[in-house]
């Protein structure tokens, strides 16, 4: 009602403003320099605005800041998105991949969870191994809990190679290669049980970092919380990135023993801040909770303290630590003993505010951001005032020796935002933006420093907000990780979506809201909400789509997307068979619009089955799907793809087995007969 009253009492001003709007879609079009071709550039939109613009405003209830939203955001038919976001799918356990301004969903990418349509878990060879490699033990985890998906970088920037994001519940890391846009790579954690603070990539994402989260002891070993301040334990994980295999290598990789305080996330230093990492923490009460035996409830128990502590960790210095051997054995994995670590100057603390959350660095690396959830302000940190601390040696230690330095020798500034602060991006103008929790809004502030010339505000300053809906937790903004962030658009990862949309039941999607941070000052302006209906996304980074470049097809007919290489069962027109050695029958089959070759497989019950089916197109989007029913066999072979698995046959009887794409008009025709005999 509001809005609409607020309409009519400024209609004449719309008409002009639309007016206005109209000429600049007319311009915007005729100068649109779309690349990737479509063909709204040719249409003939100027004719189409005017007057039957305003009508429709009108009769939809469209204010000013409605149209220009719309103008903003409305992506015609066959033009490409300026932007890409990798969200992490929470408890959905995958990486949600968006296009930019439209919020179009563009692809789910499986992860830690298993996932049909891209036959990730159903059969196919590569994609069991990776999830295998993710088990624990005799345990078969079929899902993940993804928090903070990390792009490669170059020099600070992303380059769009590779992607990685960590499964918090069970201290998982993946990589994804972004030429296929797949999951290629799981590893577990062999001493933690769970994380929090990954991923993060070094600068040229020669190493990875993944933090810890819940204190316990190291390599899943049972102690009693009695025991909580001798045996529990923290810990950091680095992770060797080999970029020419493109996978983690666990051998070369090494981890730190930290103090059991909570670590939370993390955040690789930059230019200046080069070979440092951050992590922030809480609980350095060290609550063991217990509140049935009447113990402070945890979330008391780990908020008395005013000061938690920022991590600093000298990376160049520990790896050349770890590289030496300077280490001991946990559960087979290289550690750098919490004494070595303070020995040799890997380790220092830094009092932070009560109940921090991210830990977030300038684009410069010269400043380290932390807000505290419990304390409305936010809090810089430099790293020339943390390294002369340093220097200078004046500093008490904590229960385990651990150099706390002094709070006023290192902070720069501290910014009163608001209620709840917890992340902070960063864009082009000198501005940083904190998400606020609380309230719910995302507050832009200016930075000081050589940040200051870069607009009017006061250095240290509080500029604008802007509301959310509602509870947001991170946000990100373009490139907003890198040395040079890009501004223009930023996005609000709302956890509460109550009243945004219709009610779907009790449990809400995610609400992902884009704002437009071009401006300066006092201008934000909320463009667009995307429903997310599929786990929580905590975090997501954004990339200028142009820095991507995957693969239309497989670069051969018989390609294996695991090895990244030819497959030796590819099988070529003309040589498909079925071959029996004793009691394991091998299949070698092809498939092209529309039809498998062979269409009869007949076998014994008791065999043992390897099946190799090559999709021998080379044409853009010629997918085939395959599936064996009740055999749970499900796989998509993308165009050039060789895929494989095996199965024993120990059900009789006839199975069609049939392409699960709408490949053709022929589709339907695209099955076959596996006969089992008794
Ligand atoms: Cu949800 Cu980064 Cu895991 Cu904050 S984290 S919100
Ligand atoms: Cu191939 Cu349908």
């Amino acid at each position: 009602m509001q809005r609409l009253s607020g309409f009519k009492l400024s209609f004449k001003t719309i008409m002009a403003l639309l007016l206005v709007l109209a000429l600049g879609l007319v311009l915007l079009i005729s100068c649109s320099d779309n690349e990737e071709g479509g063909s709204a550039g040719e249409s003939d939109a100027p004719a189409a605005v005017s007057g039957d613009a305003a009508a429709i405003a009108e009769a939809r209830g469209l204010t000013p800041d409605d149209i220009t939203a719309a103008l903003k955001t409305y992506t015609p038919t066959g033009v490409y998105d300026e932007y890409i976001m990798f969200a992490s799918g929470g408890h959905a356990g995958q990486v949600f991949v968006i296009g930019m301004p439209s919020m179009r969903m563009l692809k789910t990418i499986a992860v830690f969870t298993p996932e049909p349509w891209q036959g990730y878990g159903y059969g196919a060879e590569g994609t069991m191994e990776i999830l295998e490699a993710g088990f624990v033990g005799d345990h078969e985890l079929t899902w993940g809990d993804t928090h903070h998906p990390a792009l490669s970088e170059t020099a600070g920037d992303y380059d769009g190679e590779w992607l990685f994001i960590n499964d918090k519940a069970n201290a998982r890391v993946a990589t994804i290669d972004l030429r296929d846009f797949e999951t290629k790579q799981i590893v577990k954690n062999p001493i933690a049980i769970s994380d929090h603070g990954g991923t993060f990539v070094l600068p040229d994402t020669d190493w990875i970092i993944e933090g810890g989260q819940y204190a316990a002891p190291l390599g899943w070993e049972y102690s009693s919380l009695d025991n909580y301040a001798e045996d529990y334990r923290g810990m950091v994980t680095i992770w060797k990135f080999d970029r020419d295999a493109g996978r983690i290598v666990p051998e070369e990789s090494f981890a730190m023993e930290l103090p059991p305080y909570w670590q939370d996330l993390c955040d690789a230093g930059k230019k200046v801040s080069e070979g440092w990492i951050f992590c922030n923490s809480f609980n350095t009460e060290m609550a063991t909770g217990g509140v049935e035996d009447g113990n402070p409830p945890f979330e008391a128990g780990a908020s008395q303290r005013d000061m938690d502590y920022m991590h600093v960790i000298h990376l160049d210095k520990a790896i050349e630590v770890a590289s030496a051997g300077n280490t001991v054995d946990v559960n087979g994995f290289p550690v750098i003993p919490l004494d070595t670590a303070i020995e040799e100057g890997l380790l220092y603390f830094v009092p932070e505010p009560k109940s921090p959350h991210g830990v977030d660095i300038t684009p410069g690396g010269e400043y380290m951001v932390i807000s505290g959830k419990l304390d409305p302000h936010t809090t810089i940190y430099s790293f020339d005032k943390i390294q002369a601390a340093i220097a200078a040696g004046n500093w008490e230690t904590d229960d385990y020796g651990v150099p706390i330095l002094n709070f006023d020798d290192v902070m720069e500034a501290q910014v009163e935002l608001g209620l709840g602060p917890l992340h902070t991006q960063f864009d082009d103008k000198g501005y940083a933006y904190t998400s606020l929790f609380l309230e719910p809004a995302v507050a832009r502030w200016a930075l000081g420093g050589d940040y200051a010339e870069l607009n009017d505000e006061p250095e240290w300053s509080l500029v604008s907000k802007i509301n959310v809906h509602y509870n947001v937790g991170h946000i990100a903004a373009a490139e907003g990780d890198t040395v040079s962030p890009d501004g223009k658009y930023l996005v609000s990862l709302n956890k509460w979506a109550i009243d945004r949309f219709q009610n779907v039941g009790p449990l809400l999607p995610q609400n992902f809201q884009l704002i437009d941070i071009g401006q300066p000052g006092d201008n934000l302006q909320l463009l667009y909400d995307m429903p997310l209906p599929d786990g929580e996304p905590h975090y997501a980074q954004i990339i200028k789509a142009d820095k991507l470049d995957p693969w239309e097809v497989y670069p051969e007919v018989g390609w294996n997307p695991h090895t990244q290489s030819p497959d030796p069962n590819a099988t070529l027109i003309g040589e498909e068979r079925v071959e029996r050695d004793g009691d394991t029958v091998e299949v070698f089959m092809t498939s092209i619009r529309s039809h498998f070759t062979p269409e009869h497989v007949e076998i014994n019950k008791g065999d043992h089955v390897i099946w190799h089916i090559t999709n021998v197109e080379q044409t853009y989007d010629a997918t085939h799907g395959f599936t064996i029913p009740v055999y749970n066999i499900n796989v998509s072979i993308e165009p050039g793809e060789t895929a494989t698995f095996e199965f024993d046959a120990t059900e009789d009887g006839v199975f069609s087995y049939y392409c699960t794409e709408f490949c053709s008009a022929l589709h339907l025709e695209m099955t076959g007969y596996l006969l089992i005999e008794p």
